[in-house]
């Protein structure tokens, strides 16, 4: 495949140059011990006599052993699972400096660094990728003013309001404590029981049982800063902002089945997606982009800005888009640079701020917190992943692993003796200084009143639903709730889905063999305090302004490339190899990747004689792994070959592209769709004709409407 851009060959970052000053490399070293005394066995322990025992003595085995012992650390309480790159971020112009002063989001001619994790929620660090949960999408910008950090999930809303319940939340997701049972996996009766108590979460609950919690790939999923965050501009005037990442290759999503089969053939499918792709110069791109909301208009919105599970449609504010992030560097090392990466919502700088959003308020003390457990200290920020580029100067000292050897005899401030340094920044010199948010009132343990609309925004997402993605959501629901086992909280979901959409909660209840609830006059509130007077805590439900949005449907996502697409060939001795070069060719070119795969390894002869080079045996490929299959001519042997069937019939159970030859119809007449004509299977003897039309059903990336005609057994 051909390199677009070697990432390697460019000219380095500052942080990719701060970085190789750590790196070491073995390559024609000799081995030493942590000393750097030369070792001249490490294979063997010193002993009391060949056949005797171990000598306490023998300080290369202990240090050896000892390192190993202590390789852990424990993983991410959330987000364990996840993968990361370097990458860079680019302003398109200083069109935001109206509202911001801080310069990598106005300055175009500077390329801010960025370290980029994502990652899933809920599974421990070695759990498939392909779990239905939401994604982390953490970008660390290593600005010239300090580092920034953008950490936020492809789903704009959260669950809950306050950050005072997420050990709730978690709990209730994470594999029940008794058993340590499901893995990764929402579907089970802790999850459902707290989100049936929760109307706050419905509207998120809409998105994680979209097809956005199972994506094809992390270079094709949304990302939000989820929360109202501040730009502050020189004058220090503040603008309500929300984050947004679009990624340029559209949103796409697999199907449910193919995501459990996924998780079985390569858990790892997300993580060698993205390797690969940088590693075959398909460096993944997003833009960022800015809904802006002038202060003035803080209450204009039905809903509060304040409030992690609203959205504010595109509609009401449209989503500028001010620059690019492209991910070009696999990291060196998985431990030292993805697994020690701290990110925390509270690393911003001048120019950024945060707002009184409850949530929020709570993250930027827990992020820090959990550093400290997880990376061992207050010194983490010195892990080489974590340091800025900008230069750190402070009297903060000592602490485990400390790196830095402070110089000098003053660590107080203020000070004589070392001159008054470090000094402190005025605004004009680069200064932080928070934003001057007028606050007067009283100490309350409690919630406004605009935050008690929990099911517009959810009805909101549902409507603005394609069909097949709204099958989906109710196939979603039915599977999770029909995992739990209590009735009791199946029939509370329902009722939380009857304020939703009644046709909803009416589908998923017909698949649970229940009856739908009456609607509620008033919506139910499980969570009412003990002392609260249930009116006080009562959901309203109001009136969208917005009846259906555009930007909620991945149907409407960009469909015009099929870059990085992986194809499936089928093939056998006797096939048409002139066909295969052919539209291995035609797809290369449209930037895709096209693997040779045949019942054994090794080579298979094509009709004229000509030898073609297998990539992988139906034992080990699988039509999960690929976007789409092409079946050239002359593969008659696969007419009897249950594997080869069982690819075509599941790659067309979940609706992706199939190409065949014309005369390939008698391995197609012994498929489960060989009758008539379906929508995505395109045929034909033209090739060049048949590989133009193929790569345009590529780009549709699947045909669900398919779904309709039944489930194909595979
Ligand atoms: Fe996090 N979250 N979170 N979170 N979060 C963590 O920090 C937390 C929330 C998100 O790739 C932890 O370093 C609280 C929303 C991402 O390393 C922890 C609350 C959003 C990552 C933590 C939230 C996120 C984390 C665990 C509710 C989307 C992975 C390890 C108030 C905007 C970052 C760590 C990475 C990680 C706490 C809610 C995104 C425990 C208390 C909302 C992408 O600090």
């Amino acid at each position: 495949m051909a390199k677009e851009n070697n990432g390697k060959d460019k000219k380095k970052t500052l942080k990719q140059q701060q970085l190789e000053s750590y790196t070491e490399e073995n390559t024609g070293e000799f081995l030493t011990t942590n000393q750097g005394l030369k070792v001249n066995d490490d294979q063997n322990t010193l002993k009391a006599g060949e056949r005797g025992p171990s000598l306490l003595e023998d300080f290369i085995m202990r240090e050896k052993i000892t390192h190993f012992d202590h390789e852990r650390i424990p993983e991410r309480i959330v987000h364990a699972r996840g993968s990361a790159a370097h990458g860079v971020f680019k302003v398109y112009d200083n069109k935001l400096s109206k509202y911001t002063r801080a310069n990598f989001l106005t300055n175009p001619s500077l390329e801010t660094p960025v370290f980029v994790r994502f990652s899933t929620v809920a599974g421990s660090r070695g759990s498939s990728d392909l779990a239905r949960d939401a994604r982390g999408f953490a970008v660390k910008f290593y600005t010239e003013e300090g580092n920034f950090d953008l950490v936020g999930n492809n789903i704009p809303v959260f669950f809950i309001q306050d950050a005072i319940k997420f050990p709730d939340l978690i709990h209730a997701v994470k594999p029940e404590p008794h058993n340590e049972m499901p893995q990764a996996a929402s579907a089970h009766d802790t999850f459902w029981d707290f989100i049936s108590l929760m109307p706050e979460s419905a509207h998120m609950i809409m998105w994680v049982m979209s097809d956005r919690a199972i994506p094809r790939s992390y270079r094709m999923i949304e990302g939000f800063g989820v929360h109202t965050f501040r730009l502050v501009n020189a004058k220090g005037v503040s603008t309500f902002v929300k984050f947004h990442w679009k990624p340029l290759l559209g949103v796409h999503a697999v199907a449910w089945d193919e995501a459990q089969k996924i998780s079985g053939k390569d858990p790892d499918f997300h993580r060698r997606d993205l390797w690969e792709a940088i590693e075959n110069g398909h460096f993944p791109e997003y833009e960022l982009g800015v809904q802006l909301v002038a202060e003035e208009d803080e209450h204009k919105f039905e809903f509060d800005l304040l409030d992690p599970t609203k959205l504010i449609p595109e509609e009401l504010v449209p989503v500028q888009k001010i620059g690019k992030l492209m991910l070009n560097r696999n990291p060196d090392n998985f431990f030292a640079e993805t697994e020690q990466a701290a990110f925390h919502p509270g690393h911003i700088v001048p120019g950024i701020d945060f707002t009184s959003d409850p949530l929020l308020q709570g993250r930027l003390f827990s992020y820090t917190d959990t550093q400290l457990i997880r990376l061992g200290g207050p010194n983490f920020h010195e892990i080489p992943i974590n340091r800025p580029v900008a230069p750190m100067h402070n009297n903060q000292r000592d602490g485990h692993m400390r790196q830095e050897v402070n110089r000098g005899r003053t660590s107080y401030q203020p000070n004589s003796l070392g001159g008054g340094c470090p000094f402190q920044a005025k605004m004009v010199e680069g200064g932080f200084s928070s934003h001057a948010e007028k606050i007067d009132a009283q100490k309350v343990r409690g919630r406004s009143k605009s935050f008690f609309d929990h099911f517009s925004q959810a009805t909101l997402f549902y409507n603005s639903q394609s069909d097949a993605e709204k099958t989906h959501l109710e196939d979603a629901l039915t599977f999770e709730l029909g995992k739990v086992e209590t009735v009791e909280i199946r029939k509370r979901m329902l009722g939380i889905l009857t304020q939703i959409d009644t046709g909803l909660a009416t589908k998923v209840a017909d698949g649970l063999g229940l009856q739908v609830p009456a609607r509620p006059e008033h919506p139910i509130n499980h969570s009412i305090p003990a002392d609260g007077h249930p009116n006080d805590y009562q959901p309203v439900k109001t009136k969208s302004s917005v009846a259906t949005s555009a930007a909620l449907s991945m149907a409407n996502s960009p469909k015009d490339t099929i870059k990085s697409r992986k194809v499936a060939i089928l093939t056998a001795d006797g096939v048409n190899a002139a066909h295969v070069e052919t539209m291995q060719k035609a797809l290369e070119a449209a930037g895709a990747a096209a693997d040779i795969i045949a019942p054994k390894l090794g080579i298979v002869e094509g009709k004229s004689g000509k030898e073609i080079p297998v990539k992988s045996s139906f034992l080990t490929a699988a039509s999960v792994l690929y976007d789409a299959v092409y079946l050239p001519g002359g593969t008659t042997a696969l007419a009897g070959n249950g594997d080869a069937l069982h690819f075509l019939n599941e790659a067309y159970r979940h609706c992706k592209p199939i190409a065949a030859d014309a005369d390939a119809s008698d391995v197609l007449r012994s498929t489960w769709f060989a009758e008539g004509e379906t929508p995505g299977v395109f045929t034909g003897n033209d090739i060049k004709a048949l590989a133009a039309t193929f790569i345009e059903g590529m780009k549709q990336h699947r045909f669900w409407e398919r779904e309709k005609m039944g489930k194909v057994p595979a």
